[in-house]
This record gives C-alpha cells, sequence and structure tokens, in this order.
C-alpha cells in the first residue's frame, strides 16, 4: 500500500508539473480526483486492509489526497489567472485607427483652380472688405441713382452710405483710386444680396471678377481670355457662345454661356459669366484718362461654376456644412 501511494503521489507531481492550461488541467483532475480516479481507487483498496494497518494508511491516505487537492487548487487559480490576462492581449495584426484629414471646401477647390488658371494669364490676384461705401459699389461704377440694384430688396444696407459689397467691384475700384494702370487682376470674395432663398439664390456667394486695363486692349483679347478661361475649367471640348447683354459699368457688355449636355437628358445654354469693356465713364469717375486708357472686366459666381463643372443642383449646399456632402470633394 505504501508503495502504491508513493507512485500515485510522484506521478501526480510530475503531471502536475507540465500543466500548461485549462484542458491539461481537466485531464488531471479525471485521472486523480473523479470518482474512478487515482485517489478513489486508493481508498477502495484501503477498505480491503487488514485492521491493524487502517489507522495508518487512513491518516496518511487522508493527508496524501489533501495536499494533492491543494496542490491542484493552487495550479487551477494559476491558470485560470493566466487566462484573464491572455484575453487583454494585443492584435499586432489588427489594422489602424483611421486618422481623417480634413478636405479644402469644394468652393475653396475651385476658387484655386480659377486663380491659377488667371495666374497663368499673368493676372495677380486682389481682396477687399466686404463692407463698401456706396461709392465704391455703385457710384464709381456709373449705377444711375435710380437703378434697380441699389433698391433695399437687393442691397443690405447698413446706413445711408455704408452696406454689404453686392459685387467685388469695389476691389478694382480701389485698385484704380490706389495705383496707375496698368491692371490685370482678379478679385475674389464674398459678395451679398438681399434675394429670397433658393436652391439657386442665397443671400452670399462668392465671386471672381477681373480687370485689364491698357492703352491696347482689344475686346478680342478679352474674348480669347475668356475662352481659354472655360476650356481649362470644363475641358477643350467645351462649346460656348457669346451673347449681348447690359451692365451698368460695360459697354458693349456681354454673356458667356456654356452648352450643357447632361447624358441622356435634353443639353441647354447655361450662362458662365458676364464681361464687357469698361465704360468710359467708369474711367473718368476714377480720374483715368479715357482718352488714353481702354480696357475689359468680368465677372463669375463660384458657386454657379462649381454647380456646372460637379453637377450640384442646390446652392445652399455649399453653405449647410453637411459632411455627406462636403466628403464627396475628397
Ligand atoms: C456677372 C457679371 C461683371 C464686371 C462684372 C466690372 C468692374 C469694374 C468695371 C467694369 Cl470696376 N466692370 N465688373 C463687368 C462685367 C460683368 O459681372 O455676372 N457677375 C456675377
Amino acid at each position: 500500500m505504501k508503495e502504491k501511494i508513493d507512485q500515485v503521489r510522484e506521478d501526480f507531481l510530475k503531471d502536475s508539473s507540465s500543466v500548461n492550461n485549462s484542458d491539461d488541467l481537466e485531464k488531471i483532475r479525471i485521472k486523480y480526483f473523479s470518482r474512478n480516479g487515482l485517489y478513489a481507487n486508493l481508498f477502495e483498496e484501503f477498505k480491503s486492509l487488514p485492521k491493524e494497518e487502517k489507522p495508518k494508511f487512513g491518516k496518511l491516505l487522508n493527508e496524501e489526497k489533501k495536499s494533492a487537492q491543494s496542490k491542484f487548487d493552487e495550479l487551477k487559480k494559476s491558470i485560470e489567472s493566466q487566462a484573464s490576462k491572455n484575453t487583454e492581449y494585443i492584435d499586432l495584426t489588427l489594422p489602424g485607427k483611421d486618422r481623417e484629414l480634413g478636405t479644402l471646401h469644394v468652393l475653396t477647390q475651385t476658387l484655386n483652380e480659377i486663380k491659377s488658371i488667371f495666374k497663368g494669364l499673368g493676372f495677380s490676384v486682389y481682396t477687399g472688405p466686404e463692407i463698401e461705401s456706396d461709392e465704391n459699389n455703385f457710384e464709381m461704377l456709373n449705377f444711375p441713382d435710380d437703378h434697380p440694384a441699389r433698391d433695399m430688396q437687393d442691397t443690405y444696407f447698413i446706413n445711408d452710405s455704408f452696406l454689404l459689397r453686392t459685387h467685388t467691384s469695389p476691389v478694382q475700384v480701389r485698385l484704380m483710386k490706389n495705383s496707375k494702370p496698368p491692371y490685370r487682376a482678379i478679385m475674389p470674395g464674398r459678395v451679398y444680396r438681399n434675394e429670397a432663398i433658393s436652391a439657386k439664390s442665397y443671400c452670399l456667394f462668392h465671386q471672381v471678377e477681373g480687370l485689364v486695363i491698357d492703352t491696347d486692349v482689344t475686346f478680342a483679347e478679352l474674348k480669347g481670355t475668356l475662352v481659354y478661361f472655360a476650356k481649362q475649367l470644363f475641358g477643350e471640348d467645351v462649346k460656348y457662345r457669346f451673347r449681348s447683354s447690359f451692365f451698368p459699368f460695360t459697354e458693349p457688355s456681354a454673356e458667356v454661356d456654356i452648352w450643357w449636355q447632361p447624358k441622356g437628358k435634353e443639353g441647354k445654354w447655361l450662362e458662365i459669366l458676364g464681361c464687357g469693356m469698361v465704360d468710359p465713364n467708369v474711367l473718368n469717375n476714377l480720374n483715368i484718362d479715357s482718352e488714353k486708357y481702354i480696357g475689359y472686366a468680368f465677372g463669375m459666381g463660384i458657386e454657379r461654376m462649381a454647380m456646372l463643372k460637379y453637377g450640384i443642383d442646390d446652392i445652399r449646399l455649399f453653405f449647410d456644412n453637411d459632411n455627406r456632402f462636403l466628403n464627396q470633394f475628397k
């Protein structure tokens, strides 16, 4: 009996020294502690020992089993704590978290494109204040006192003499007041109009105007410049036309249309910009000798350009800051 007990202890110590996980542990539990396990077998044999040996071996067996059981419990604890640690491991093969980069607003992208086309033609870029005088916004530009654009309906007046500019022309006026010709410049910026808000018009929008003044400027140069511009922005194959028009500050005046042909739909002419030869009255107002100097000017809405270029059908989308819209222009 003594040898058998020693053998079981030795085997148990050997087996438990190679336990690595809960499966190994379960095998040991079954082998030693189950109803048909080795300790149960020893107790079974113990029953058939002679009466005088029972006290001695009873005590020994109880101690042996208790000691093995406590070693087993320790082992179980250590395996369990290891397992719980293992669940917190870091999976180095997981892809990293995306850091989302912002994107330039589609209007900024469109303006940058327009700017780079004109810079390539030798134009400089000027900006000016959004709050302007009636003088710079209207008077100098040959708007008669009773011109409908001066009406409260269209202009946000601040007081009798100041207003939110309705176009970027006052930046040209400032340039002409502050420096001598020749000029070759574009003026981008925000402008304001007191109009009913709809898919087509908003209370503010962005404009790029251009001004070229020199001693030998021609309408042909105006046409060549704007056709080049349209081809750069809308593609070499763009179909365009010049249509005569009217502005208070240019004479003669024209509007440029491009042919818009959506797939499967009827095509149509869409206006992209207005232009003309600077009215001599404007030059005279600004003390530029209209006998010596001649010039052309043009103006376009940046929203309108972006809407045509990207097929956007509601101007309000530019101002809503909805990421579902903005992220399409990454
Ligand atoms: C349009 C038309 C235009 C101008 C703007 C201009 C400025 C000065 C003198 C003469 Cl200082 N003209 N600007 C000329 C023709 C058209 O804009 O449809 N804009 C959205």
